[in-house]
């Protein structure tokens, strides 16, 4: 579509999407169609970008989205690689716009490409925290092997915990993590249920662990929805390493230490 390709600044950021995709897939995240990944391009696009016509039937939302009327979303397709969206971005996902009133959505570039199963969770997370105020532009869905194996132990099922032991392996991860770890109980994956607790969780975070599924982190830039992933799965390999390496939990940093980072880093 001449159209959008001419579009730098939208193509820029579908460039992006395709190296976190990337990313996601070298990473080891990323098995068959695991994770999904909108953005909100509606900043981006030109007035006739946005009155595209419509390439397949509007779709009802489940419920009503107000803060995201009119919003434009790339959206990863329903049973899509990511190691195929990093190659071919609009042939593994396509644009949707949310109607005016807010209660469906119309694919309407580059393909008809249905959107991921996650869907109705995404959007409804894109409303939930556009109408908190914030300028929210990226759900990003991911399975991290590291961060997932910890949900299948209970003691890490504490949002208090499990921040802070992750925080403790690492200075870094205080900073780029400075609102912790959210934890949803076990969902059927795609279920309003699950987008339900999960924006319950994004009240006080950021970063979401999905028990036994996988992570999702809301946020203004897609690069540092996944360096946040990142970094805590950095902080997972140390504390694993330094556990085998003793056999014991790893001391950690101490609460001094940790505290000390928010006056220093203005968190
Ligand atoms: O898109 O990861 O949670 C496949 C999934 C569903
Ligand atoms: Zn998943």
């Amino acid at each position: 579509m001449e159209q959008l390709r001419s579009n730098c600044a939208l193509m820029a950021e579908i460039d992006r999407i395709a190296e976190v995709a990337g990313y996601l897939w070298t990473k080891g995240w990323a098995e068959r169609n695991g994770g999904n990944i909108s953005v909100n391009v509606t900043s981006l696009l030109t007035p006739e970008d946005l009155a595209l016509p419509a390439l397949a039937p509007a779709k009802a939302l489940p419920e009503k989205m107000e803060a995201l009327a009119g919003h434009v979303f790339y959206v990863t397709g329903t049973g899509k690689r990511m190691r195929y969206v990093a190659q071919a971005p609009f042939e593994n996902g396509s644009l949707i716009r949310v109607a005016a009133d807010g209660l469906s959505y119309e694919i309407i570039a580059e393909q008809p490409i249905q959107p991921t199963s996650e869907l109705p969770s995404h959007l409804m997370m894109h409303n939930y925290v556009r109408s908190t105020g914030r300028d929210n532009k990226v759900v990003l869905h991911t399975h991290p092997t590291d961060l997932i194996g910890m949900t299948h132990c209970k003691r890490f099922l504490n949002s208090d915990y499990l921040t802070k032991v992750l925080w403790s392996m690492i200075p870094e991860c205080r900073i780029i993590v400075p609102k912790g770890i959210g934890i949803v109980p076990y969902e059927i994956p795609g279920t309003v249920e699950l987008a339900r607790a999960t924006i319950k969780q994004l009240e006080n975070h950021d970063v979401v662990f999905w028990e036994k599924h996988g992570i999702l982190a809301v946020g203004e830039d897609l690069i540092e929805c996944f360096d946040a992933i990142d970094t805590l799965s950095k902080s997972a390999q140390i504390y694993f390493s330094a556990r085998l390496a003793s056999g014991e939990d790893p001391e950690g940093m101490t609460q001094q230490q940790l505290d000390d980072l928010v006056p220093a880093f203005g968190l």
